[in-house]
């Protein structure tokens, strides 16, 4: 049988690397794109364990001629496109970039793809995000759930959503949508609440930082873990229809919550070390997500393997031992 050839946009960001390790490790040749960055050793960090087995290229959402060359001359059976500005407080500082990125910059990508490859599959990184203020009567947001978005960066999503489900059905592409609800790791970027309150916490503990300054802590996030999460992106694609589906572990904690859950790991109580700080609060703040992912489940056989609390001792555990390494 034929190799699989695999595209992934963004491939050196905490979800391209965990994919890019899943499709290797299933058999596909795997390129992926990295922005130029004036020191390139710094693009590598996450692809440290597999980047002799891919192939990176140069490529910008934002440059849709470059795309499309390389989509003409890669030939790909599956394009993830999982690039963005993914931070939400900073598309409050970054509006127009935040946009032109993750909204332009999915209908760059798949007119190259309509051009260059349209029989290839194609994922879309959707974020619950685009809910925003709607929450069902039963508490969950699901596929049909309103979306009402809160940020410059939800608003940028609901655009690369609905423009890639007008392509599936004005051009019969085979475009999906993974609507995912939060997801961590050791590899989410250390100014995401997780990542932020675990390192911390584990320098509070060795004595290298004496407080945590957070923003607002009493919102509700649905924390699934990105290697699970991966998985159901490259499931998504296998099947035969193109489709939307809600991804997410069907419970939610409050920042609060976690926060304790962490320090508690590490023998302290939060509450002698956590503070507010209102640099931390957005204009717009959404309050509580939590997923319905009974589509997936049912449809396409998936659920995760990490529970909450095994993936935050996970993500704490790591920065002790890098901390402890120094
Ligand atoms: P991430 O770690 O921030 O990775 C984003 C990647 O996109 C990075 O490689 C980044 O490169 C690249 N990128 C940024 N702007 C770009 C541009 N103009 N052109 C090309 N590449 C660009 O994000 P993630 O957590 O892996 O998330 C992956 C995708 O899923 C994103 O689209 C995000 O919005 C979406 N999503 C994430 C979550 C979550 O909880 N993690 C939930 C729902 C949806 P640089 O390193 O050079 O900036
Ligand atoms: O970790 P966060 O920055 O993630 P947020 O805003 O939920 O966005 C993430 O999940 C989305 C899916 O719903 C993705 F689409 C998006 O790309 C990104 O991956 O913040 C989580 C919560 C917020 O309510 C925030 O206000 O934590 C609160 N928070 C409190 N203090 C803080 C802080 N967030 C950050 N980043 N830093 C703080 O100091």
């Amino acid at each position: 049988m034929k190799q699989k050839i695999a595209f992934i946009t963004g491939i050196n960001g905490q979800d391209g690397s965990y994919l890019a390790e899943y499709l290797v490790g299933l058999g596909y040749e795997v390129h992926g794109t990295v922005r130029r960055n004036s020191t390139p050793e710094n693009q590598d960090i996450r692809l440290s364990e597999i980047h002799l087995k891919i192939h990176t290229h140069y490529g910008d959402l934002l440059d849709q001629g470059g795309l499309e060359k390389l989509l003409d001359q890669i030939q790909p059976d599956e394009i993830y496109n999982l690039a963005a500005q993914s931070h939400v407080r900073i598309s409050f500082d970054i509006p127009q970039f935040t946009v032109q990125t993750n909204a332009i910059g999915v209908l760059n990508i798949l007119e190259a793809y309509r051009r260059a490859c349209p029989d290839a599959k194609f994922y879309q990184a959707s974020s619950s995000e685009m809910f925003g203020l709607s929450v069902e009567e039963d508490n969950f947001q699901r596929e049909t759930t309103p979306m009402n978005p809160v940020s410059p960066y939800g608003c940028s999503k609901v655009f690369g959503y609905n423009i890639v489900r007008n392509y599936r059905r004005a051009y019969g592409l085979h475009t999906t949508n993974g609507i995912l609800f939060n997801h961590e790791s050791p590899r989410r970027g250390s100014n995401f609440v997780t990542n932020k309150v675990c390192k911390t916490a584990a320098q509070i503990k060795l004595g290298l930082q004496d407080k945590l300054e957070l923003g607002n802590m009493d919102s509700y996030r649905d924390w699934g873990h990105s290697k699970d999460y991966v998985r159901a992106m490259h499931l998504m694609l296998q099947h035969d229809v193109p489709g939307d589906w809600v991804v997410s572990t069907m419970e939610t904690h409050s920042v609060r919550e976690m926060c304790k859950l962490v320090f508690n790991y590490l023998g302290m109580d939060y509450k002698n070390y956590v503070t507010q700080n209102p640099k931390y609060l957005r204009p717009e703040e959404l309050p509580y997500l939590k997923g319905d992912s009974t589509k997936i489940r049912t449809e396409l056989g998936w659920k995760p393997k990490y529970t909450f609390k095994e993936m935050m001792e996970e993500m704490t555990q790591c920065w002790l031992d890098s901390f402890n390494k120094k």
